[in-house]
């Protein structure tokens, strides 16, 4: 069904380099939604933004030697534009610093401090003299009570793999000085009290559906009994200010702010388009519009708990998601993707290896939707040269190859489809509408699949019909068979254009269409592939082959 649509994707950390787990635990996926959304004539707004705040990118930030804002702008437009090169369409790609996200956030802190669901307490919190600020969990660093790993963090020990509080570590230190003169202080926090809306979560869930259920389960998971009240300010000077006595030189915790930028970064686009954002956010403005979040299994709790309780809990018509489609992980051969530790590619050198097509293909055909899936170089090699490079790049090259020479690029009318046209076009319909319901239903590695099984019908018929052959004695049954071919290589492409953009536009243009914009998605498959619009002529360009891809040119894997 098409209708107006709201995507968004997890908020990329603004610091630190991005992988290909990152890129397909969100990003891609989203993309790949708004854009078959675009092709079934949805009105689709897709936002993101970088996550900027925390104790991370003020770390990150003066170790480069920079104040967080001048970082930020530096990480901002590095991501920006490997996003761009990896064709990810978004409408707007905002950040999580921008002042209508400060002032929302602020008015969301105020609603529900007005609603009496927020609580202050104190926190007892590590100091150091040295530093001369409050640090955060992680940041202290000493011997593990449990396996005595001198090098564990005050908030796990990544050793033995125990949850710690800082003060259990023995010898305590700081990761940032080495103070070892560390105080224990009481520092005043606000609470957001789950607690008290824990009921209306639960029955908030009870009327959302199309949810892979595992997210569904994590959800349930965490909006029990046990639900705790959510600390959401912290002792730092890099986010959004708190308004309230007592609390300058503190900030909201950067999973207060961040989903609120979804919210900050649609109205950054109804700004600039001169459009009202209520109608993608606000009670009856946004009428049956919907709004899908697109986000990797670790952050199911901020998104089914906490952002759904800063809505819920402001008392104001908020909308929430409709949908969350939550992700597993992408492993790396078999391991945990670490770009700081060298495993996995990172995203830019992906790009300087291979088109972007090439690495969304595979990403979505083998999303970890079900359960984690696992990056192996030598098994990506292999499903990209069979897929794009041997099934899909050979038909469109060869068929585009032989309507040039044997009809000199004008395909004309010919012959009447005989009984494997016949087959084929019913087959070809059952295919494209099984793949639309598979997008449609967020099912990626299913839209992916069926849509190589198309491919795949589509060279079986080159193959059976032979045009090359027909040639000679039967001149029309080979110009009716290769303009058989060329229409079922546009609806082939069209259908995967979501997934590989570019390949699918240069497929579509090599056989005579044109793209601008998404192409819009097929329409009566059957009647297309076995009405000859009589006397046309198809005009062919060229293909270029897509390369095999060898091991070597991923070799940083
Ligand atoms: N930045 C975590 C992550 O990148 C976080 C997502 C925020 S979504 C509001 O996994
Ligand atoms: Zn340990």
């Amino acid at each position: 069904m098409s209708h107006r649509i709201l995507i968004t994707s997890a908020l990329p950390y603004v610091s630190g380099a991005k992988h290909l787990g990152n890129l397909v635990g969100s990003l891609l996926p989203a993309d790949v939604h708004a854009r078959f959304h675009r092709q079934i004539g949805s009105e689709v707004l897709f936002v993101c933004a970088t996550d900027e705040h925390g104790t991370p990118t003020e770390l990150a930030a003066a170790q480069a030697g920079l104040a967080p804002r001048a970082f930020c702008d530096g990480e901002h437009a590095r991501q920006a534009a490997i996003y761009r090169r990896f064709g990810l369409s978004f409408d707007h790609f905002g950040r999580s610093s921008a002042p209508s996200n400060h002032a929302l956030t602020q008015h969301f802190y105020r609603r529900l401090d007005e609603a009496g669901l927020i609580a202050e307490r104190s926190v007892p919190q590590i100091w150091s003299p040295t530093d001369n600020r409050y640090l955060p969990d992680r940041y202290v660093r000493g011997t593990c009570p449990h396996c005595g790993d001198p090098d564990a963090r005050g908030d796990q020990c990544e050793a033995c793999g125990t949850l710690l509080d800082p003060v259990e570590l023995i010898a305590p230190r700081s990761a940032l000085s080495g103070d070892t003169r560390l105080e224990l202080r009481e520092s005043r926090h606000l609470f957001l009290r789950q607690s008290a809306l824990r009921e209306r979560l639960n029955d908030w869930l009870d009327t959302r559906s199309g949810w892979p259920p595992f997210v569904v389960s994590l959800a349930r998971s965490w909006l029990t009994a046990d639900l705790k009240d959510r600390c959401i300010t912290r002792d730092l000077s890099w986010g959004v200010p708190v308004p309230r006595p007592g609390f300058e030189g503190k900030v909201f915790y950067v999973w207060f702010d961040a989903p609120i930028a979804y919210i900050a970064a649609t109205q950054d686009w109804a700004a600039d388009q001169g459009r009202d954002w209520r109608d993608w956010w606000w009670g009856e403005s946004a009428g049956t519009g919907r709004i899908v979040q697109f986000l990797g299994k670790d952050n199911v709790p901020f998104h089914t708990v906490s952002f759904p309780a800063t809505l819920i809990g402001s008392g104001e018509p908020w909308r929430t998601a409709d949908v969350i489609k939550g992700l597993h992980w992408l492993t790396h051969e078999g391991g945990k993707f670490s770009t700081s530790r060298g495993r996995g590619l990172s995203c830019e050198a992906a790009l300087d290896a291979l088109p972007a097509d090439l690495w969304r293909w595979w990403l979505i055909a083998n999303a970890p939707e079900g359960a984690d899936a696992d990056f192996r170089a030598e098994r990506f090699v292999a499903d990209v040269s069979k897929d794009l490079a041997d099934v899909f790049g050979n038909l469109v090259q060869r068929v585009a190859r032989f309507a040039a020479t044997a009809f000199d690029g004008e395909v004309p009318t010919g012959a009447e489809p005989g009984p494997a046209e016949r087959s084929l076009a019913a087959e070809a319909a059952s295919q494209v509408a099984a793949i639309r319901a598979h997008h449609e239903a967020r099912e990626f590695r299913r839209a992916a699949a069926e849509t190589r099984a198309l491919w795949a019908r589509a060279n079986a018929y080159v193959q059976a019909a032979a045009p090359w052959s027909e040639l000679r004695h039967d001149r029309a049954r080979a110009a009716l068979v290769t303009r058989v071919a060329l229409d079922l290589i546009a609806i082939g492409a069209t259908v995967a254009w979501s997934i590989v953009p570019s390949l699918a536009a240069s497929a579509i243009s090599a056989v005579g269409g044109e793209v601008a914009g998404a192409p819009e998605w097929p329409g009566d498959v059957e009647r297309r592939i076995l009405d000859d619009r009589g006397g046309e002529t198809r005009r062919v360009g060229l293909f270029a082959p897509i390369t095999k891809v060898r091991v070597e040119d991923i070799g940083a894997a």
